[in-house]
């Protein structure tokens, strides 16, 4: 049974989005054209409260893009994006959503970061994605979204830890630094994570 799980495919992420991802505009076609191929399609937004602890704007004397620790793990600081409620934090509005069965939102504890759509960054607290899908059925799990190096990649990394089988959609994600994104496909192809493009589903 496939899945196709998209990841982040708000506002914000897009140019002109206060945090954006280069071209990142040009997956949501690609996305919407591979939709009808999938038995269940997904969705998550990053869903954050606006004095989250991975803005800048939240810690004195910091900026953004700097590197701080919290919980004893690295973080990076980020510009306010995906506040809860704000049109930053909708889907691109060419994203197609009917088909989506459920939306998984991350990010909304202000005390903690949460990349992957499975757990939050300290792996403390599950989102239930996992169990959602294996109750639907889910083998085969396709990913996409944005960003590649960043929420794709640690929900992909989780999904195989999940036990399911894996494919990293690559023309149907776009990276925040693409040579970041380079590292991390030779990681992910190492882990068991086929890298595929939307043609050859
Ligand atoms: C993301 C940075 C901060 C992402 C979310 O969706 O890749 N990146 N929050
Ligand atoms: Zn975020």
């Amino acid at each position: 049974m496939k899945t196709l799980l998209i990841i982040d495919a708000q506002n914000d992420f897009i140019p002109n989005g206060s945090l954006p991802v280069p071209n990142g505009d040009q997956i949501i076609p690609i996305i919407n054209k591979i939709q009808d191929q999938f038995d269940l399609v997904i969705g998550t937004q990053d869903w954050h409260p606006k004095d989250h602890i991975s803005f800048a704007s939240n810690h004195d004397g910091k900026s953004v893009f700097d590197e701080i620790e919290i919980h004893g793990q690295p973080q990076t600081l980020w510009p306010n994006h995906c506040v809860q409620g704000t049109a930053g934090a909708e889907f691109h509005p060419d994203l197609k959503t009917e088909k989506f069965e459920a939306i998984f939102r991350k990010g909304t504890n202000k005390t903690i970061d949460s990349y992957s759509a499975f757990y939050d960054n300290g792996h403390l607290k599950s989102t239930g994605l996992a169990g959602y899908l294996k109750e639907k059925g889910t083998t085969q799990l396709f990913l996409c979204g944005l960003a590649s190096d960043i929420c794709v990649y640690f929900s992909a990394r989780d999904a195989v830890k999940e036990g399911f089988d894996c494919f990293f959609i690559e023309d149907a994600s776009k990276a925040l630094d693409k040579d970041v994104f380079e590292k991390l496909k030779k990681e992910m192809i190492a882990m068991g994570i086929q890298m595929v493009t939307s043609t050859s589903i």
